[in-house]
């Protein structure tokens, strides 16, 4: 059997739920009166620090977001609350987060023109799974009736791009034929929204992708992978420290430092030129630069990044036609966004042409597959 891997199909989810820059912003602003209000004496002394406006026009202008999707919309809005109001399930029904992942994942199944019988392993590779055990993925291998087997794991705004290497190297291995790899993006419930600096940045989605054997693959749309790059470097920039600990250090289990929190500038100025450097590394180990490439489906985090990253690679703006942004009306949705942008933005291209997928952020994480019209 040959051992060429290809991406055959992918797949999107998408809220039924959104939120507009000046739906959230309204609400937060009114948090934050409330608040300075309460504590306005211990503000005055000091010992309190009064929480500052937020600006619909600052978001837009500072990330390219305009709005983003929810999975649950109650509760957010709701300055008395100011977090989705998320009815929990009993352990015999299928999980929140098991459910969008199968929306997803039958959406890539259909567009690789293939059923849960051809797959036989499923990744479920995200920034966050709703529990420990048992493994997401094993819940949706059942409920989508894959046999063979599955597992999850976590590497924040890389997690897709590093499940679908993985999946990459089972199929090369001959491990596996066909891999379906699975980015239920349920990122709102670690959502700090009493939070100026970050309560825009994100919404909810899920993502898929099936990756197989050329052998197997029978797709009206797919790309050869020609190769895969992984690059993590530690920083404390961004950072969650929410987890199983907290029940034995009698921390605050929802503390704001358990919540996502940056040094969104920091963050800004040490990724993009490592995420250009990889780029540009991947693409001259296949004696390929960047003008080779037809179309660029970058993570979606900040539009300022992928315009400085693009201009690094290019020496130019790239354009909607080249680089697409899908930030405007998703958000930054953690590891999914380079998919959404692949998926959303690849039938139009020719047999032939390359195009690269790359993530970067949290961990730091960079990763990146060149792929090729087939
Ligand atoms: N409204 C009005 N003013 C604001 C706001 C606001 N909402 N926020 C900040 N400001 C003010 C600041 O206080 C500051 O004022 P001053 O100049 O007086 O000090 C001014 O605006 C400028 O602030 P910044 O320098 O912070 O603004 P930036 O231009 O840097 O923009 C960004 C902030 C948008 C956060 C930007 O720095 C950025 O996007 N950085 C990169 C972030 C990034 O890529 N992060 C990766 C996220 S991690 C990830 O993708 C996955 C993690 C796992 C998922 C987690 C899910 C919950």
């Amino acid at each position: 059997m040959s051992d060429n891997v290809v991406l055959s199909g992918s797949g999107l989810w998408t809220p039924d739920y959104s939120i507009s820059n000046e739906e959230l912003v309204d609400a937060y602003n009114e948090y934050a009166q409330w608040h300075n209000q309460r504590y306005s004496s211990a503000i005055s002394d000091g010992t309190k620090q009064a929480k500052p406006l937020s600006s619909a026009e600052f978001v837009e202008k500072a990330s390219g977001i305009k709005s983003r999707y929810i999975y649950c919309k109650d509760g957010v809005l709701d300055i008395e609350r100011m977090r989705p109001n998320i009815t929990p399930r009993p352990d015999n029904e299928l999980s929140h987060q098991g459910e969008i992942a199968v929306k997803a994942a039958e959406d890539a199944l259909k567009n690789a023109n293939k059923s849960a019988a051809d797959i036989d392993a499923v990744i479920v590779s995200c920034a966050y799974t709703q529990r420990a055990y048992p493994a997401i993925a094993i819940e949706v291998q059942q409920a989508l009736g894959i046999k063979g087997f599955g597992f999850d794991m976590l590497v924040a705004c890389s997690a897709a791009t590093f499940g679908m290497h993985r999946g990459y190297e089972m199929v090369k291995a001959g491990s596996a034929k066909a891999v379906l790899v699975i980015n239920p993006e349920l990122v709102s419930p670690q959502i700090n929204y009493k939070d100026r600096d970050s309560h825009f940045i994100f919404g909810d989605v899920a993502t898929a992708t099936v990756l197989e054997n050329e052998a197997t693959a029978s797709s009206a749309n797919m790309y050869d992978i020609l190769s895969t790059k992984a690059l993590t470097q530690y920083s404390n920039n961004i950072r969650s420290n929410f987890g199983y600990m907290t029940y034995a250090t009698d921390e605050e289990p929802y503390a704001a430092d358990k919540l996502f929190h940056q040094a969104g500038r920091r963050v800004f100025k040490e990724v993009c030129p490592l995420a250009a450097a990889h780029i540009t590394e991947h693409l001259a180990s296949h004696e390929l630069s960047p003008q080779d490439l037809r179309r660029w489906w970058l993570h979606q985090a900040n539009v300022n990044m992928n315009v400085l990253i693009s201009k690094r690679l290019l020496g130019q703006d790239a354009t909607q036609d080249e680089a697409p942004i899908v930030l405007d009306e998703y958000a930054n949705t953690a590891s999914a966004g380079s998919i959404i942008a692949f998926h959303l933005h690849n039938r139009d291209l020719q047999v032939g042409d390359y195009g690269l997928i790359c993530s970067f952020g949290a961990g730091y994480s960079i990763g990146s597959l060149l792929l090729r019209k087939r």
